[in-house]
């Protein structure tokens, strides 16, 4: 290992605002390969230079660079509310206003001029660890950084590769669990190879008061954290933040290339897309790379660059493969490909709406329910509208598209005696399941119904108000209040969320 770099000026140690002159200070490398040995350290060439920086999925184009430059990287810190989810609010900590942070690109062998602001809207002190510093701290302690104040500091890129920054003031969990993550990019002297589409994607888990899809503003659960039992795990700081008309785009006979990090705090990803292999993963965000990978792991405050050529078109879904992430706490995007189809390669159909439930689709009829319902009351209209699209993606699996069942099998929705009778009890059976015998319009079934415990009280309400303004029902409007007295009176059965 060759770990014998000497900076000469103890930069990292000082918070101030002049810069010590780092670009003109030697830099000793041990002899030997790769690392931060292998370099392009020669003095910065020309004018500073402004870091463009993106917020993702979007990612700066490459520096194009053939000389190291001194670059300036201005990056505020802002605290704001968004949706982690639909309907669901949440205070994030941001580095320039989004989560993940904006994304940085520079050359290995650049000068970095950090400045890094707190706006004075802020409550906390925040600072900066880059993990593509060498440096105590990453920089952290140079930069600590109280609300309407900056701080400077300077480094020089060492080592190529794919990095993670994040905030290190205490509590530092809390702090990163906000939000406070990003990457850096130190490209090779040489560049990285060209390719027709590069995005940015970051995994982080989230841990809220209220349980999944709790509607209203949710505040930082700490207890939760600690015990790692994450509420929600999602990619770009919200559930469905790359989904429909959000989707990451490519044309068949494309070359993407995904920069994807985790900031954790806690998980660690299984990173895949599902109907792409990986042709090349740059494991762990380093140098060398791996072909022909179906999963790749991405450590908590870790990176990969995965690229692939696209073949086919039609929507490839990104997941946390560790998979009640993806389906049950948010960690499920979509790149949708557009061109020729390549029967020869894959003849299908288009994304199959029953194994992706809900989330196949965009969903503004479910965002709009869940709008209404937060600010105090939910139309009809928007119900029905609401759980159509929870009820294709939940229960026509069984009861079918049209709520006909399956003769013997699956009892019939539309028209059904048993559901028309008794609203509350339908409720019941949706979140709590229902064991046969029970007979519907003279027939018997004698099955099992699951229960359904990912659905809340408003969806509940959403799916029985539309299957009840369907198929000659009885029409009755069944609100979220009432699922949850039903919810109150019931025995949960073991096993069943919420
Ligand atoms: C995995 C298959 C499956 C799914 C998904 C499913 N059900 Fe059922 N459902 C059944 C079975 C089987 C029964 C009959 C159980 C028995 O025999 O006791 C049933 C019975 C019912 C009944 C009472 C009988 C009737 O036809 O009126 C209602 C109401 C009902 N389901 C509503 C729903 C709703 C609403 C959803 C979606 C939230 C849903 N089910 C999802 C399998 C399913
Ligand atoms: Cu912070």
């Amino acid at each position: 290992m060759s770990t014998l770099i000497a900076l000469t000026a103890p930069l990292f140690l000082t918070s101030c605002a002049t810069t010590p002159d780092v670009a003109a200070a030697p830099v000793a490398v041990a002899t030997g390969t790769g690392g931060s040995a292998a370099g392009d350290f020669g003095p910065p060439v020309g004018e500073p230079i402004d870091a463009v920086l993106t917020q993702a999925p979007n990612v700066p184009d490459p520096t194009g660079r053939t000389e190291p430059a001194t670059v300036v990287v201005e990056l505020e810190v802002v605290e704001v509310v968004k949706p982690i989810s639909d309907g669901v609010d949440y205070t994030f900590w941001t580095f320039g206003g989004d989560v993940p942070g904006s994304f940085i690109r520079i050359r290995q062998g650049d000068t970095v001029e950090f400045h890094l602001q707190n706006h004075p809207d802020s409550k906390m002190p925040h600072n900066i660890d880059l993990h593509a510093v060498t440096g105590p701290g990453g920089g952290a302690a140079s930069s600590f950084t109280a609300p309407g104040h900056e701080s400077q500091f300077t480094f020089k890129a060492l080592n190529q590769g794919l990095y993670v920054y994040h905030c290190a003031t205490a509590p530092v969990g809390m702090h990163v669990a906000n939000g406070m993550y990003g990457l850096i990019l130190v490209e090779p002297p040489e560049g990285l190879p060209p390719v027709d589409r590069e995005y940015y994607v970051m995994q982080g888990d989230f841990y809220t008061v209220g349980p999944y899809h709790e509607k209203g503003l949710q505040p930082f659960d700490m207890q939760k954290a600690i015990e790692e039992n994450a509420t929600y795990v999602v990619f770009n700081g919200a559930e469905g933040s790359m989904v429909g008309d959000k989707a990451l785009k490519a044309e068949v006979g494309e070359t993407v290339r995904l920069y994807v990090g985790n900031g954790g705090p806690n998980l660690v990803s299984s990173f895949h897309v599902i109907g792409e292999i990986f042709d090349k993963v740059y494991y762990e965000g380093g140098t060398n790379y791996q072909e022909n990978v179906q999963t790749t792991l991405i450590p908590a405050g870790g990176s990969a660059m995965v690229e692939y050529y696209v073949e086919a078109p039609g929507t490839y879904i990104l997941v946390d493969h560790s998979i009640f992430r993806a389906f049950n706490k948010g960690a499920l995007g979509m790149m949708k490909v557009e061109g020729d189809d390549a029967l020869e390669i894959y003849s299908g159909k288009e994304v199959d709406s029953v194994y992706l439930a809900e989330k196949a689709e965009p969903n503004s009829a479910i965002a709009d329910a869940s709008a209404q319902l937060v600010a105090g009351e939910v139309s009809r209209d928007a119900q029905i509208a609401a759980g159509k699209s929870l009820y294709a993606g939940t229960c026509s699996t069984c009861h079918g598209g049209d709520g006909a069942g399956i003769a013997g099998v699956f009892p019939p929705l539309a028209g059904s005696d048993f559901l028309n009778e008794d609203p509350a009890r339908a409720a019941g059976i949706v979140m709590n399941g229902l064991s046969g015998p029970v007979t519907v319009n003279g027939k018997e079934f004698a099955s099992v119904m699951p229960p359904m415990s990912n659905l809340r009280d408003d969806e509940i309400a959403n799916i029985l108000t539309f299957v009840y303004s369907e198929w000659d029902n009885s029409g009755v409007t069944v609100t979220a209040a009432e699922v949850a007295d039903i919810r109150d009176q019931t025995d949960r059965p073991p096993g069943a969320a919420h």
